[in-house]
């Protein structure tokens, strides 16, 4: 740890990292463990090694910003503050899921935590981000949206022309591309024709984070968000990152263009490294930490399990 980093992180925002990535680690964990059972009603994506970049961005947010998803959405909704209990009882297709069952894994909707919804059509809630943006600057408010989409996202037209409205029209939006270099088995330089930072700076100023450390996501989205409150006008933030897990479903990924190496690419080692050599945490305090989220998942799944599935008239509703 140098004096340098410690003076960028408030301690407070460490632990909410932490506790934020380890909430999304140990769910994915868990669901990867449960999936094969057949409990869930819905496909899943998983974030696990992917954490560091919604952690590090939602710090920045608040419940009135209004964050757009696309299929990867468990641990960014649960970084904009989606209740564990309700995301789960989504996967297991119950009433009192986020979506009331309709949605599954890749439609989350959580308005009070300013998640208004979210698209399994690859790019197609980015301009859906920047519409949010634009009643924010119509009707005086002062809240920002964020489009988050993966790298695969920019290869859509709707892409481009999101970003040349939000620019031509100055609205407050923050484009947050989170690379993992893939489009499902496909490396980004093979549906890629273009450097994608490149791309957006024709548009707007461009930050650029290590998405695999928590600490340079908090510093650059701390530096875009702040931006794009101060200016009123679209930011881009790219934060290169790692999948651990296939495309889809519960099984670590395996192909031989995206190898892992658990210790240097896991962002919870590194922040946890971190914080302890910061004297942010100890060791046991982690194992306790870790102790009262699996609780948390417990309680979740047992909600899931005891909530009703939808009836006819409740669908046709
Ligand atoms: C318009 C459209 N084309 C193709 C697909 C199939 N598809 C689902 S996810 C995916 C890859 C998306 O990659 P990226 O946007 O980089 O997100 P990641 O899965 O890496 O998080 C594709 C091609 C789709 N859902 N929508
Ligand atoms: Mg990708």
């Amino acid at each position: 740890m140098s004096t340098a980093e410690l003076d960028t992180i408030n301690p407070a925002d460490a632990l909410r990292m932490l506790r934020t990535m380890r909430v999304a680690r140990q769910m994915s964990q868990r669901i990867a463990k449960l999936y094969p059972t057949d409990v869930m009603e819905t496909p899943v994506h998983l974030c696990i090694g992917q954490e560091a970049v919604s952690a590090g961005l939602c710090c920045h947010l608040t419940d009135a910003d209004q964050m757009l998803l696309g299929h990867r959405t468990h641990a960014p909704a649960l970084a904009k503050g989606l209740p564990l209990r309700k995301l789960m009882a989504e996967l297991y297709g119950r009433t009192t899921g986020c979506s009331h069952a309709r949605g599954g894994s890749m439609h989350v909707f959580d308005p009070e935590h300013g998640l208004p919804g979210s698209s399994a059509i690859v790019g197609g809630s980015i301009a859906v981000g920047v519409g949010a943006a634009l009643s924010s600057k119509l009707s005086g408010s002062d809240f920002i949206s964020v489009s988050y989409f993966g790298d695969a996202a920019t290869n859509a037209g709707v892409f481009h022309e999101s970003m040349n409205f939000a620019a031509l029209k100055q609205l407050p939006v923050l484009f947050l591309c989170e690379n993992n270099g893939l489009s499902n088995v496909m490396p980004v330089a093979e549906h890629a024709a273009y450097e994608i930072a490149g791309v957006a700076s024709q548009f707007m100023p461009v930050f650029r984070a290590d998405g695999t450390d928590a600490l340079s996501v908090y510093r650059e989205a701390g530096k875009a968000v702040r931006q794009v409150r101060e200016t009123r006008a679209p930011v881009f933030l790219e934060c290169t990152t790692k999948r651990w897990m296939k495309h889809q479903g519960h099984e670590r990924d395996d192909l031989e263009i995206n190898p892992i190496d658990p210790v240097t690419d896991c962002p919870i080692a590194r922040l946890e490294r971190f914080m302890i050599g910061a004297s942010l945490i100890t060791p046991r305090e982690i194992l306790a930490l870790a102790k009262e989220i699996e609780a948390e998942i417990d309680d979740a799944i047992e909600f899931a399990e005891r909530s009703p599935y939808p009836q006819p008239e409740f669908v046709e509703a």
